[in-house]
């Protein structure tokens, strides 16, 4: 008995799947609302919403069962910018081989309704060919170009033989004005053994091309590398940061123990705001939450404002995936109304978006106390709330 649906039959299924994921409308979820940002239902950019034309070959004489011949494992750690009115997402496309890409996708709200460009990125490589590109955050600078920074992984030639895991992650550089033709430029060059998580600022600094890096001794341990560095370089078609300056430390028994990094920055009227990644290990492994704080806007190597603990730890659905127990964000977009968009990605898996305001994001970094460091402050912190509310009446 033939119980196999027809390839007509099946193309239509997956038709009508991919397009009601397509379709489907985006909404508040009220439940995690807690006033400083609104986390929305549904995730925004997941493997489905991929073309099936980027997975299936369609053409019933070629792919007569219609196999899915080039599947797409996750889209996730996307970079974000607002382009003519849109917001576009340059996500981190991962395919069954393990290896990402870099593509595009658009939406008219930035809640729902994204769709992706018909062909991936084609991102030029350099003299030593990246094995693996990841994580771009996108900037509009004022020098008039369209910057894409983010992860270029090669094998450690160092590694001693039969070591086939070491890899040296450096930052990568490219160019465009359209986010299709890409000039790539040299990898940054710093003090450091390896970097990523290197964010360049739209402005100038003193008249160079400003930086937050990440330095870090190997490929996973941040090492000696103690937080999220800046630095400035003079040119930025060969980049070199000879000066690195740690803004934002690691510390013992923080949300940031094991490692930090940033992820994208905005301009808001009073500093840099910085939407940031910590990392700590536990008995389940690495947890990766969200963090916020403020940069000087003359100075942003000057940390102004630092709330601590998490803004963002992953909930429900977003605990699962590929590798678990992650969030990890390389792309916000400040509208200029104010309205703040938050993409974040849960478990290097798929992509979300939470939503906010300048002003929301202000009040809580100027008015969230700063990490204690020890419980007995934390504490003193928390009954100064507790006696602030009762003594005015407020249970
Ligand atoms: O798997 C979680 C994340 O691990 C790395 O983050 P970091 O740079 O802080 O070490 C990156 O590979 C990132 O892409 C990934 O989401």
């Amino acid at each position: 008995m033939n119980t196999v649906p027809s390839f007509a039959t099946r193309l239509r299924l997956l038709r009508e799947h991919n397009a009601a994921l397509l379709e489907r409308k985006n909404s508040i979820n009220l439940a995690w609302s807690n006033g400083v940002f609104d986390r929305w239902t549904h995730p925004v950019l997941t493997a489905a919403h991929t073309p099936l034309f980027w997975r299936y070959d369609l053409d019933p004489q070629t792919n007569p069962y219609l196999m899915e011949r080039m599947g797409v494992n996750g889209v996730f750690n996307a970079g974000a910018m607002e382009l003519d009115g849109k917001i576009l997402l340059v996500c981190r496309v991962e395919g069954y081989d393990r290896k990402s890409f870099f593509a595009v996708a658009e939406s008219e709200t930035g809640v729902d309704g994204f769709r992706f460009w018909d062909y991936p990125i084609v991102m030029p490589e350099t003299d030593d060919p990246d094995v693996n590109v990841y994580d771009m955050r996108v900037v509009q600078h004022e020098d008039g170009w369209i910057y894409g920074v983010f992860c270029t992984e090669r094998k450690d030639p160092a590694a001693p033989p039969g070591d086939l895991s070491s890899a040296v992650a450096q930052a990568g550089i490219a160019r465009t004005h359209d986010l299709v033709t890409w000039e790539r430029l040299d990898d940054l060059k710093t003090t450091s053994a390896q970097q990523r998580n290197a964010v360049l600022l739209p402005e100038f600094v003193h008249g160079k091309y400003a930086f937050y890096t990440r330095p870090q001794d190997s490929f996973i341990e941040a090492g000696k590398g103690g937080g999220i560095g800046f630095g400035l370089a003079d040119d930025i078609a060969h980049a070199e940061i000879m000066e690195e300056a740690i803004v934002d430390p690691r510390a013992y028994h923080t949300i940031k123990e094991s490692k930090n990094g940033a992820g994208d920055v905005i301009k808001t009227p009073v500093g840099w705001l910085h939407i940031a990644h910590g990392v700590r290990g536990c008995a389940a492994g690495l947890r990766y939450v969200l963090y916020a704080f403020l940069c000087d806007l003359d100075d942003p190597s000057r940390v102004v404002a630092r709330p601590g603990g998490y803004l963002m730890a992953p909930e429900g659905e977003e605990r699962v995936g590929d590798v678990s127990n992650v969030l990890f964000c390389n792309g916000v977009v400040a509208r200029a109304n104010g309205d703040v968009f938050i993409y974040y990605a849960s478990s290097d898996t798929r992509m979300h978006v939470a939503t906010s305001t300048v002003d929301r994001l202000l009040d809580y970094v100027f008015n969230t106390p700063e990490d204690g460091m020890r419980s007995a402050v934390c504490v003193a912190q928390r009954i100064e709330l507790i006696r602030k509310n009762l003594e005015s009446g407020y249970r």
